[in-house]
């Protein structure tokens, strides 16, 4: 088996895989990101390259097209749209996941030949902030750190970052580097407790948006201990005074930390040296996300820490080609190449060498402002590439309206079932992951390839050669006759060149004479090579800037809802949601809420949360944990329309943005909670996969077939028609048994002997245990015999997954730890658990803290 060398298309960590066509999956050990380990996501790869459920044919209106009618059509109606209402009147909305190449036709195309930037992608959503905030200070977007910065600090700061769960295989290597190093140390800035905090030694549990006050607070600190590093900023920073007057001016206090808190971080930072402050989405998604990313640059920029090995801010990309985006320049408010759409040398260079009919004269519409444009009418034609903004946007349920406002939308993805695709009158089919070529750009500025090590299924097309062919349509052939994505990376390249004469920090001549089919993962400008190390920076006058920065006015609601991810889902769940394995560490949508709100609100363990506010309301399982304050909530973005009925969470963010960066604040959304009363609470198992459209339901993948959580504020009139109704099985056998004293029902169907589907439904939450009720599906009918009046106890219940890779459940742990494992490693011995990828460890060891903990008290 020949394994084909290639890079992981989810998190920015961007590490490299060697897989094959049959599924096999390693980590890549000479890839200088992950030399070799993987998270359970990449673990999971080759699970997830099935064709089931894949976009294969294009469609127009629902019904398979052929290529030619497809392209023609999306081509004619974005002609028409320009020449009767404008080059504003239409628009793309693009993604951090496309490759470099698809990214930069898509730009080329916007930008040099329809002659708008109504280009924004879901990196608004994302990297906005921080590309801000490095443009103020830098006169750059530069990521001057490098992993091994991470690894070689004796503090990091992560901020707003849950690493352990979003860049798992940089977590690692903090991990190790802690452990090989053990007087490192590790500060986590967080409104809620998460895996991250498990490795920090501090966990500093800040009020939502307290971290300009944190960092203000630093500052004035560094300031009035004599910490400022003067020769440095006399020769290097403007802005100082600026500044710090504001630093001195907020109060530490808004932060929500106490005295003590403050003052043993500020000395921490203060007296080390060699520190990163790395930070993501919490700092990004922020009404003041670029003053938080200011207020960090700040510390560094005062302190002379940066340019420095160890030390420096450090933001860390989200998606897999989020860096590669903002160098093609696929941000509405850039042009390409790190080149700026309001000079206008700029935009004669790139005009010139495109050799394009128009250029762009004005920034575009910002992702909220494009959508809003969308429902006002603006927006005639609309093409969403690689992205699903009908459930990534905060108001989802007002963008979806605004989508299905727009009177031509064409989306290309490489699944069928979306909920944009829903809304669109053309769908294109992409080829994905391992079918297609092209490069992307990690959190550390290291371009890699994918490869394809599979064949594109049955119609699907490379992006890069979708985007070409509508522009060719559309009139502009010559500058879109591209024969590969090799060809696409030579003129990426080539442009960068010809635009050497402008000084700018991206400098892709490394590339120059790369052979493409060869590339090894490179780190522009040289592998290697610091940023700002000769305290050089890219404004006019070659400093730095320091931005005063002031602390936002504080939502003020009884619940603040905050939004994230989940260890082993991927945003929408297009992809990781095909695995069972992935599907089983969390597979419903739930909110944390803390046990003192619970209990005010009656929330027992397994309730229903209603959350509701102008925008909309979603329902969603009661996690109550002290892991969040009192009066903060905490959902996870994953949950669409197609995996839930009222899950996605979205629905209640309200679509505030950053003044600076225009992205959205997704971390805060002011929402009423109040327990969702159901009348009747289900549990289902089925071999087909069910579409239940019930008030509350969540269906995923299971091992054995499908599974959903179902509630109803109604008790259907007969629950034989409703089971069959639930699992789709018209067909086979059906035994109902009730049980008069608990009100609850059990119904079993089976087909040819064998189990195809049993649901359970009770007045309460229902307590059965998932897996053991799963694995009889498809079993033999006599396993029946067994459930009679007990809920499979009969079985051992491993628990919730923890362990992806080996199946590993809490139950089965907790029985390893009570006969006697005692660490991380032992548990591995007893169960295998985290013996793969390693991504559950933090897991493994907070349930062994707390389980031992609680042994030792008893
Ligand atoms: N498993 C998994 N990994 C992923 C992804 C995925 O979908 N699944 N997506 C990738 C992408 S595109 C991205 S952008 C990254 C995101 O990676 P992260 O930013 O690490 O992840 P999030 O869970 O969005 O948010 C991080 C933390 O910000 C905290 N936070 C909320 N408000 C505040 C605040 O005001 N201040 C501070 N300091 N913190 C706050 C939240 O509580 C949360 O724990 O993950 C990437 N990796
Ligand atoms: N509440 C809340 N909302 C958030 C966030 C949050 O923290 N909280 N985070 C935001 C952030 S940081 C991000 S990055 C966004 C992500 O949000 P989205 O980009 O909307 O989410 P994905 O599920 O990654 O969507 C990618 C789509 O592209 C398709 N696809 C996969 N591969 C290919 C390909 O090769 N070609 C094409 N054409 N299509 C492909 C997938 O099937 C899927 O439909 O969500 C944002 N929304
Ligand atoms: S950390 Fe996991 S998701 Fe991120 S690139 Fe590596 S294997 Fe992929
Ligand atoms: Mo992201």
């Amino acid at each position: 088996m020949t394994l084909t060398r290639t890079t992981c298309p989810y998190c920015g960590v961007g590490c490299g895989v060697l897989a094959a066509a049959d599924g096999t999956i390693k980590g890549d050990p000479d890839h200088p990101a992950n030399f070799g380990r993987l998270c359970s996501k990449g673990a999971a790869l080759g699970e997830t390259i099935d064709l089931d459920g894949r976009l294969l044919h294009p469609q127009i209106n629902g019904v398979r097209a052929n290529w030619d009618t497809a392209l023609d059509m999306v081509a004619q109606r974005f002609s028409d749209a320009i020449a009767q209402h404008g080059p504003e009147s239409v628009a793309f909305y693009a993604s951090g996941q496309m490759l470099i190449e698809d990214y930069y036709v898509a730009n080329k195309l916007m930008k040099g030949f329809i002659g708008a930037a109504n280009i924004d992608t879901n990196s608004r959503l994302c990297m906005a902030s921080s590309v801000a905030g490095h443009k103020r200070a830098f006169g750059t977007d530069t990521v001057p750190g490098t992993y091994e910065d991470l690894e070689q600090a004796d503090l990091v700061v992560l901020v707003g970052s849950n690493l352990a769960w979003c860049h798992p295989v940089l977590h690692q290597r903090i991990a190790a580097a802690k452990q090989a190093r053990p007087h490192m140390r590790i500060v986590n800035v967080d409104p809620r407790r998460t895996a991250t905090t498990d490795l920090a030694d501090v966990h500093l549990r800040i009020a939502p948006d307290g971290d300009v006050a944190l960092f203000n607070g630093l500052l004035a600190y560094l300031a009035e201990t004599g910490k400022l590093d003067k020769a440095y900023t006399e020769n290097h920073v403007n802005g100082l005074d600026a500044a710090l007057a504001a630093a001195q001016a907020s109060d530490p206090a808004d932060s929500g930390l106490n005295a003590r808190e403050l003052a043993d971080f500020y000395a921490l930072w203060a007296n080390t040296p060699k520190v990163v402050t790395a930070y993501s989405q919490g700092v990004n998604q922020s009404v003041c996300g670029t003053d938080k990313v200011n207020a960090i640059l700040n510390c560094h920029l005062a302190t002379g820490r940066i340019g420095k090995a160890g030390m420096g801010p450090f933001s860390l990309t989200g998606q897999p080609n989020a860096m590669g985006g903002r160098e093609v320049g696929g941000l509405a408010n850039m042009l390409a190449n790190h080149l700026e759409i309001g000079n206008e040398a700029h935009r004669s260079a790139v005009q010139s060498f495109w050799q394009s009919p128009t250029i762009c004269t004005k920034p575009g519409l910002k992702a909220v402002d494009l959508f809003e444009a969308c429902a006002n009418g603006q927006i005639k034609a609309l093409w969403v590439i690689s992205t699903n903004p009908a459930v990534s946007l905060p108001d989802a349920d007002g963008v979806a309206a605004a989508i299905a406002n727009v009177p031509f939308v064409v989306t290309s993805d490489i699944m069928e079932k979306t909920d944009t695709n829903a809304l669109a009158d053309v769908l294109l089919p992409a080829t994905g992951w391992g079918e297609k070529d092209g490069t992307v750009t990690n959190s550390e500025r290291r371009i890699s390839r994918q490869r394809a090590f599979l064949p594109a299924p049955a119609e699907a097309r490379p992006d890069w050669k979708i985007i070409s062919d509508v522009a060719k349509r559309m009139g502009f052939s010559g500058a879109f006759s591209y024969g590969s994505s090799a060809d696409v990376f030579a003129e990426y390249v080539a442009l960068d060149q010809a635009a050497s004469a402008f000084p700018r920090d991206l400098d892709l001549s490394i590339f120059a004479d790369a052979d493409y089919a060869k590339m090894v993962p490179t780190q522009w400008p040289r592998n290697g090579a610091r940023f700002f190390a000769n305290g050089q920076y890219y404004h006019p006058d070659g400093k730095a800037q320091m931005v005063a920065v002031t602390s936002p006015v504080s939502l003020n609601s009884r619940f603040t809802l905050n939004t994230g991810r989940n260890r082993d889902q991927w945003h929408t769940m297009t992809r990781t949601g095909k695995s069972a394995r992935l599907g089983a560490h969390l597979a419903e949508p739930y909110v944390e809420m803390n046990p003192v709100d619970a209990a005010a609100l009656g929330a027992l363990p397994g309730a229903l949360i209603a959350l509701q506010n102008s925008r909309g309301r979603v329902l969603m399982r009661a996690l109550i944990t002290p892991r969040v304050a009192q009066g903060a909530l905490f959902a996870p973005m994953h949950w669409t329309r197609q995996r839930s009925t009222a899950g996605t969470v979205n629905s209640v963010m309200t679509p505030l943005t950053d003044p600076i960066s225009g992205q959205p604040a997704l971390k805060a959304s002011a929402v009423t909670a109040e327990v969702f009363k159901a009348k009747w609470y289900g549990f289902l198992a089925s071999i087909l996969e069910p579409d239940p459209r019930t008030t509350y339901a969540a269906v995923a993948r299971t091992n054995t077939g499908w599974q959903a959580e179902l509630a109803g504020s109604k008790n259907p009139e007969d629950w034989e028609a409703e089971a069959r109704l639930l699992t789709g099985q018209a067909e086979g056998d059906l035994s109902l048994q009730s049980d008069a004293a608990t009100g609850g029902v059990r119904i079993a169907i089976t087909q040819g002997g064998r189990i195809t589907g049993l649901l359970f439904v009770s007045p309460n939450p229902v307590v059965v245990s998932r897996s053991a009720i799963i694995a009889l599906i498809g079993t033999d009918t006599s396993a029946l015999a067994a459930l009679a009046g007990r809920n499979a106890a009969d079985r051992p219940d491993p628990g919730a997954t923890v362990c992806a890779c080996f199946d590993v459940g809490r139950n089965t742990l907790l029985a390893a730890i009570a006969g006697g494992a005692s660490t991380v490693a032992a548990l591995g011995d007893a169960t295998c658990a985290g013996t793969n990828c390693g991504s559950c460890k933090p897991e493994l060891a907070a349930l062994l803290d707390q389980t031992l903990q609680r042994m030792a008290a008893e």
